[in-house]
């Protein structure tokens, strides 16, 4: 097969075999209390900035990751690299790049209407979550891949894609009792640099993962109502 029609796909570009797929039809009234069950679980999900640094079940990480990495993607192509960063002096060398670069965000980079949006929340540009969380998810889009033939070969969706995996990691690592945050410093080229990735991955966000400090405290948000966000035609 020439360069030009070779796949990144373990097929080759060659069609996936059909594989049936049967699984036992849940009765309704089971449908119904597992969807229950789960929306008030995941009512109860919240983004944490506050970390003890006590360990994780470090398995559990890589089970949460591995249920991320089962997600729909463009193309089936699997356009992501989740790096599991425990390594303390790494994580403090992403936390320096990263206030250093919030400090200039939060300076005036952001723009007034940027930070008015923020204040709620209270975030500034002190990250302590990157120190004190025991584990950081550092998650990278692959933008493209490299054939053999060293050209690049375009990866569809991929925004939507990752977008998705990061959603399902989110679920799993608080469905596995594990607190977690959605980081995006920005920019975010120095996690390149620092975990050196190659230049086909882009960074997409930084997950600190652990539990809740002892006096952790979080914004006392209102979720918006079902009906504030479902439209039924
Ligand atoms: N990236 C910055 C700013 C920030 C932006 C949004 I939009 C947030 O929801 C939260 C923070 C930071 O991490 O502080």
């Amino acid at each position: 097969m020439s360069p030009d029609t070779q796949q990144w796909t373990p097929t080759h570009g060659q069609p996936y075999r059909p594989a049936a797929y049967r699984p036992a039809r849940m009765p309704g009234q089971e449908s119904l209390a597992r969807a229950a069950e789960l929306r008030e679980r995941m009512d109860e999900r919240r983004t944490v900035r506050h970390f003890s640094p006590d360990p994780v079940p470090e398995q559990a990480v890589r089970d949460a990751i591995a249920c991320a990495a089962t997600a729909p993607s463009g193309a089936h192509q699997q356009p992501w690299t989740f790096v599991l960063v425990k390594d303390p002096e790494v994580r403090q060398q992403i936390r320096a790049a990263a206030e250093q670069e919030e400090a200039l965000s939060y300076d005036g980079r952001l723009g007034d209407e940027w930070l008015a949006a923020l204040r709620p929340l209270g975030t500034d540009a002190v990250k302590t979550h990157l120190t004190d969380a025991p584990a950081l998810i550092v998650v990278f889009q692959q933008r493209y891949w490299l054939g053999p033939d060293g050209a690049k070969r375009k990866h569809y969706y991929v925004d939507e894609s990752v977008g998705i995996a990061v959603g399902m990691l989110l679920s799993a690592l608080h469905l596995s009792g594990l607190a977690a945050l959605i980081h995006t410093p920005s920019p975010m080229r120095f996690l390149g640099h620092v975990l050196s990735r190659p230049e086909n991955e882009k960074a997409f966000a930084v997950i600190p993962v652990g539990y809740p400090s002892d006096d952790c405290e979080v914004p006392d948000l209102l979720r918006k109502s079902l009906d504030q966000v479902i439209v039924e035609v």
